[in-house]
């Protein structure tokens, strides 16, 4: 098999969460016959990688035991990895990760970045295994408070850096590691504009980006309605296909969503047009503009319909509670 974390075409990791509480999928997929034909549609649509999720981490979200996380995973993966399908662990206990790498999982996703639990180094370190450093400050029940930043890019990938270095200390292999800015974790909406427009900077790290856009509750503000209601999940395809196709022509390896077809149509699409890179983040911006004033150029259609500010908040607030 070709090793995905050296792939030159971009990844598309497939969102297939089994559990009863996730904000877009949650309860859709806990029966173990809809979860495994679940996750062969989203290969047969496209998906290089099944990134299968036994802990909902949605803000707020309680933590559920590793027994329970294990025994709600372990099945699924089971059975995809003997179809031949690549599985990616959504875990940031050592614990399940070195249960469900035994199953057959390829990749580690680690929402944690290691933080999380200790033992996690070790686990990837001897499975060998790829493994997704994502950017975290804390456990989802409080994660609303750690959003607190002076330049989120700058110290979204300071931290990463140390995450990265952290794993090559444990001896994790360098061609091993993938980075990933953690969009909705610890992070308000002007947080996560502002890590998509500045996506190169990441990239500069030297090291594969995963974005994760896929229906997060900032894409929902950016299309609220005239009287400033979020858009629900189901209506957040187009913008998420945007998103993911533009952080792939900024450099991104891969991105993680829920409807692969749509994104891999559209990366389909960019790959036919030659596969155009953005100019740098900051030449492509004017240098008056920030992210964020980017970001409510969304909008600009709703607050006219208003002539209000309530559009130009819900772009810029806090990520709700379905992420
Ligand atoms: N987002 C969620 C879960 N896992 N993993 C990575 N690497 N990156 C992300 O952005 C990410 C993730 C959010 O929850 P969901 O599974 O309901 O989409």
């Amino acid at each position: 098999m070709t090793d995905l974390v050296r792939a030159e075409t971009p990844v598309v990791m497939g969102v297939l969460n089994v559990t009863p509480d996730s904000f877009s999928d949650g309860g859709r997929y806990a029966d173990l016959d809809a979860a495994v034909a679940h996750g062969v549609r989203l290969r047969s649509d496209g998906a290089d990688l099944i990134d299968v999720g036994g802990e909902s981490t949605r803000p707020g979200a309680d933590r559920v035991d590793a027994e329970t996380e294990t025994a709600r995973v372990l099945p699924v993966v089971r059975e995809l990895s003997a179809a031949g399908i690549r599985v990616s662990i959504d875990t940031s206990r050592a614990r399940v990760a070195e249960a469900v790498l035994a199953a057959g999982a390829y990749v580690v996703n680690d929402v944690s970045g290691g933080l999380a639990d200790p033992d996690m180094a070790r686990v990837v370190r001897d499975a060998g295994c790829p493994w997704v450093l994502m950017h975290w400050r804390g456990h989802s029940r409080g994660m609303r408070e750690l959003a607190t930043y002076t330049d989120v890019v700058a110290e979204v990938r300071d931290e990463l850096s140390r995450r990265v270095d952290a794993a090559l200390a444990a001896g994790v292999a360098a061609d091993r590691i993938i980075v990933d800015p953690g969009l909705g974790f610890a992070k308000t909406a002007a947080h996560n504009w502002a890590l998509s427009a500045r996506l190169p900077e990441l990239v500069d790290l030297g090291f594969p980006v995963l974005f994760g856009a896929s229906r997060k509750s900032y894409l929902g503000r950016l299309l609220a309605d005239p009287a400033g209601e979020p858009r629900p999940t189901a209506g957040r395809e187009a913008a998420t296909v945007a998103t993911s196709v533009l952080a792939v022509a900024a450099g991104a390896w891969g991105v993680r969503v829920h409807d692969v077809r749509a994104t891999a149509d559209a990366l389909a699409v960019w790959r036919a047009t030659g596969s155009p890179r953005l100019a740098t983040a900051h030449g492509a911006r004017r240098a008056t503009e920030s992210p964020t004033e980017a970001a409510t150029g969304g909008t600009r259609r709703a607050e006219t319909a208003t002539g209000g500010t309530r559009p130009a908040e819900a772009a810029t607030g806090t990520s709700g509670g379905d992420r």
